[in-house]
């Protein structure tokens, strides 16, 4: 029950914004933390490193400042893929990534340190740019 509504929250977030007016670019900032979940599985404890929140979209053409505060962990090495820009945040450091959502789509923001279930991840986040519609 609990994941069925918040799929459904996300759904109509995500259907709200994109009936957002395109004809001005805007400017969009997210405020983003680094977190950490634990569990205990076969009596061992697990860590996974996820930024909280994990979903980011904007239209293109957005000037875009994706503000992400190193609160749980160390160093992140973060690495927004196809914008190829990459930073570290550092923990009780906020770190700023600023760029102009010039590619539509789906892109991964991804730690490189925390990438799969092996390393304490996936720690990665999606990145959507609604097309212009000229
Ligand atoms: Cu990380």
């Amino acid at each position: 029950m609990a994941a069925w509504a918040v799929g459904c929250v996300t759904a109509a977030w995500v259907a709200g914004g994109m009936s957002v007016p395109q004809a001005h670019a805007a400017s969009v900032t997210y405020q983003i933390l680094t977190n950490e979940l634990k569990a205990k599985q076969d009596g061992a404890e697990h860590e996974v490193y996820r930024f909280d929140p994990a979903v980011y979209v904007v239209n293109q053409g957005d000037d875009v400042t994706l503000q992400i505060r190193g609160f749980k962990g160390h160093d992140h090495p973060v690495l927004l893929e196809d914008y190829n820009l990459r930073t570290v945040v550092h923990r009780n450091q906020v770190t700023t990534l600023h760029f102009q959502a010039s590619l539509p789509g789906f892109h991964r923001l991804v730690c490189t340190e925390h990438l799969d279930a092996q390393h304490e991840g996936p720690m990665e986040a999606y990145l959507v740019v609604i097309p212009s519609k000229s």
